[in-house]
């Protein structure tokens, strides 16, 4: 079979809402590199039990967690869309992973020291081997690149040292060693609230994130509220270092506007926040508004959403299951 050279595979996690991070940081990717490569696009439900989820809440953000991701254009005749515990090969190719990683490699994974934070001893086991998950995600289709935010360039660099320690231990060259795509002006959407700690859908205040299904008056309600500093904008973006909350807003400005920060701090050097955030609030509106009407139409419509993830795991299994196939015999397990 020859070996793909322009594969994509990414996931997100259907847990909660969906948030401008997600968006500018990785989703929107997903939509523009449809044309350039192909595409398989998942909902990690594997990976979000790695915390504690109600069974029913997680089933109906499943459900949601694709409605949004074909509202904001995934489009299932370009990309292959499902749900990863629907192709159990992600989970048999994981366990072969977490015989290859090593527990040094694990334990330098800033990821689980955040999640985990003080109650390391009581992290599940699922979070602590999230990275050979991920890789196993990633692998199982060959994937060539992936497209994610900038949080997780380190789990990528994972995903290669296992691809090269399987090949090299086993004595193949099977697997590609996949590059991250961090593409954009957002690759790292702070809290409104904290320009230091990443925009997060764990985040207990739902005033530092601003959600893709907030109403508008909740997104400008919230982007006035945003914390700043009591400087005026600066005319050009080295004015922003010790800046986290002001560069953050003009971060997320230039990704919404397809812009260059610098570009836009020409039109609001010198401004005071509450102008600059006014237009932001505005810009953000009409960005996010078409997409949450389109994801309430979808809403209205389970049936085709079901349809589309269970066209696209049949699709998925399709092209994994023959890869893990080789892989059990590479490894050496005995045919059934
Ligand atoms: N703040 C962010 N800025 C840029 N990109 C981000 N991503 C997440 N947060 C930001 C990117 O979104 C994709 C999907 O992420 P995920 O849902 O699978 O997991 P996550 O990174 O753990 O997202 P959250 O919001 O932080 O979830 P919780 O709070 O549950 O941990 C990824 O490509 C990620 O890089």
């Amino acid at each position: 079979m020859p070996k793909p050279t322009k594969r994509i595979l990414s996931g997100v996690q259907p847990t909660g809402n969906l948030h401008l991070g997600n968006y500018l940081g990785a989703l929107r990717n997903w939509v523009r590199l449809q044309a350039e490569y192909e595409c398989f696009y998942c909902l990690v439900d594997l990976h979000a039990i790695t915390v504690q989820q109600d069974a029913a809440a997680l089933r109906a953000s499943t459900r949601d967690g694709a409605a949004m991701l074909l509202a904001m254009g995934v489009d299932p005749s370009k990309s292959v869309l499902f749900v990863q515990s629907n192709v159990p090969a992600h989970a048999e190719l994981g366990w072969i992973f977490n015989c290859v990683a090593r527990i040094g490699w694990l334990n330098r994974m800033t990821q689980f020291k955040e999640k985990a934070g003080k109650k390391k001893e009581n992290a599940t086991v699922g979070l602590y081997v999230y990275p050979t998950l991920m890789a196993a995600d990633i692998l199982v289709y060959l994937a060539t690149h992936v497209p994610v935010g900038d949080d997780q360039r380190q789990h990528l660099e994972l995903c290669r040292d296992i691809a090269q320690s399987f090949n090299s231990q086993c004595g193949v060259e099977y697997f590609p060693l996949p590059e991250a795509l961090i593409l954009g002006e957002a690759t790292r959407v702070m809290s409104l609230r904290d320009g230091q700690k990443k925009m997060s859908k764990s985040d207990e205040s739902d005033y530092t994130r601003i959600n893709m299904s907030d109403s508008p008056d909740l997104i400008a309600q919230k982007i006035r509220k945003a914390r700043t500093d009591p400087e005026p904008l600066p005319g050009d973006p080295k004015g922003l270092e010790s800046r986290p909350e002001a560069k953050n807003l003009v971060g997320i400005f230039a990704a919404l506007a397809d812009r260059a920060p610098a570009d836009v701090l020409k039109d609001y050097g010198g401004a005071q926040f509450s102008k600059f955030k006014e237009d932001l609030a505005e810009l953000a509106i009409a960005k996010v508004g078409p997409i949450t009407t389109e994801m309430r139409r979808l809403q209205g419509d389970p049936g085709h959403v079901e349809r589309v993830l269970h066209e696209g795991a049949e699709r998925a299994r399709a092209v994994a299951d023959p890869i893990v196939r080789d892989v059990k015999e590479i490894v050496g397990f005995l045919r059934a």
